[in-house]
């Protein structure tokens, strides 16, 4: 993270409660002590103007707590996050939690929240217990999301959770990637392409610098990466050509470490990865070419970041399991849906979401939503509160199952995805994270309501036996529901 000279954090974490123990209260992060059942966690984070170097070079960025990215949030399953939040810059914004399952509604993750400038607004999460993972903030007031995440303000939030146990003796590294272009000390301003294309920046930055130097003492390192880019899609690889073992995905644990060639983290996702290192080794990550339909980029593999062994490691092996993962079943989908996604052009001051029409669910419910790409650009699928299992992707069963929150669309490719909204009701949105794209249109709003709270299964439920396909092919109810989240005009493609 990127301070500017001089600065000095004001940020304030400080955890209480009934069961507070004593010597928990800490200053930029969260503390741990174990065997606290729930506990409220106060912190401040400001939004302000601040001048920070970039590649060598000052821009003037928007900026939580004077850096670039915003401080790292730490909390834990079942905690009350009490975050005072101050907007010091000269036009509204407000926060999201991207990721996070908790109530879209008043004080909590609400994007129609405004906070004016000067005011304050006091979020407050309530986090679920055995729940958690890799998370980021971000502004979302529609129109002026784009321009103001690409003009700086995010930042990762994590969440420790249960699982997490099987990761100790790694080395966590949080990492989070955004891209920029500088023009006169400037954000670039945003052309009549960006808002058809996604935009994108010429330097691609891991916490604020180019292709930096992680220096690890464990080992595994714990990569947690965040893309937090407008609108480009990262191809990630080891420099060397050696796999690379992931563990999760948005947050969320897979069952085991997976061994993969590479990995698309489009805007929005999460990846996170387990790096082996022998004493001394230095283990470069990249990013690939990727054609997302509207931009290729890089031109070819540009580095990211080294993580670095220092000359004594305490090395741990990497775990056989990580969690236990619940597969949903798509015989038990209530309510089936279908969605198209496309872009023509638009500016961002366009339709807005509030005048397209509200999905409504039944809480309790779980639903099928088909998404079809019938653009010739990928689209970011996205969907607020509710994490997905994609099911099918153009008909294929994925397996194994991944819980995720936002998932890319090739040209053409259809999904379907697995929803529960089991367990939390509101009013909230389902978006294009090709930040351009959500404020010209690609945007619509769900609420779930009534209905009743179902458990989720319980984890000697959660996996099918392989090779038993009994149940994967439902019988929807009578009469799909179409609907869109399609750019201008937004309604009636479906
Ligand atoms: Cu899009």
């Amino acid at each position: 993270m990127i301070l500017p000279k001089g600065c000095s954090v004001s940020r304030r974490a400080l955890i209480s409660g009934a069961l507070a123990l004593s010597g928990t209260t800490v200053l930029g992060g969260v503390g741990r002590s174990a065997g606290e059942a729930s506990r409220v966690v106060e912190m401040d984070l400001v939004a302000r103007t601040t001048i920070l170097d970039v590649a060598g070079a000052p821009v003037e960025l928007l900026t939580y707590d004077g850096g670039f990215p915003g401080p790292v949030l730490r909390a834990r399953a079942g905690d009350l996050m009490r975050l005072e939040f101050s907007n010091e810059l000269a036009e509204p914004t407000n926060l999201h939690f991207h990721g996070l399952h908790v109530s879209p509604g008043g004080h909590a993750d609400n994007p129609f929240v405004t906070v004016p400038p000067g005011e304050r607004f006091r979020y407050e999460l309530l986090i679920p217990t055995g729940y958690g993972g890799t998370f980021w903030y971000h502004p979302h007031m529609h129109h002026r999301l784009a321009r103001q995440l690409w003009r700086g303000l995010a930042g990762p939030l994590l969440v420790e959770r249960p699982d997490d146990a099987v990761l100790a003796g790694t080395d966590e590294h949080v990492v989070l990637v955004k891209d920029l272009t500088a023009v006169d000390g400037q954000p670039a301003p945003h052309t009549t392409a960006d808002w058809a294309r996604g935009k994108s920046g010429t330097v691609v930055l891991a916490n604020g610098e180019v292709r930096p130097v992680l220096t690890a003492r464990r080992s595994p390192v714990w990569l947690r990466l965040i893309n937090a880019c407008n609108g480009r899609t990262l191809l990630l690889a080891r420099e060397d050509g050696q796999p690379l073992t992931l563990i999760a995905l948005d947050g969320h644990l897979l069952d085991v470490p997976r061994t993969v060639p590479e990995v698309l983290v489009t805007p929005a996702q999460r990846v996170e990865l387990l790096i082996s290192l022998a004493e001394g080794e230095q283990v470069a990550l990249v990013h690939r070419p990727y054609s997302r339909g509207a931009r290729r980029e890089p031109s070819r593999p540009e580095g990211l970041l080294t993580v670095a062994a220092s000359t004594s490691l305490a090395a741990t092996p990497i775990p056989e399991r990580l969690a236990a993962l619940e597969r949903l079943d798509p015989a038990a989908v209530a309510r089936r849906r279908s969605f198209r996604m496309a872009m023509a052009f638009m500016h961002a001051d366009g339709n807005a979401a509030q005048q397209q029409d509200v999905i409504h669910a039944r809480l309790g419910d779980l639903e099928c939503w088909e998404i079809i790409n019938v653009d010739t650009q990928d689209h970011v699928f996205h969907l607020h509160t509710w994490p997905f299992q994609v099911w099918r992707c153009d008909g294929v069963e994925q397996n194994p199952p991944a819980w995720r929150d936002t998932v890319n669309l090739r040209p053409g490719e259809r999904v379907e995805l697995l929803i529960p909204f089991r367990d939390v009701a509101g009013r909230s949105l389902f978006h294009c994270h090709i930040a351009e794209h959500g404020d010209a249109g690609m945007m619509a709003i769900v609420e779930v309501s009534g209905g009743a709270v179902t458990p989720a299964a319980r984890p000697s439920d959660r996996t099918r036996p392989p090779g038993d396909r009994s149940g994967l092919e439902p019988a929807w109810p009578p009469g799909a529901i179409p609907g869109s989240i399609c750019g201008p005009g937004g309604r009636g493609v479906g």
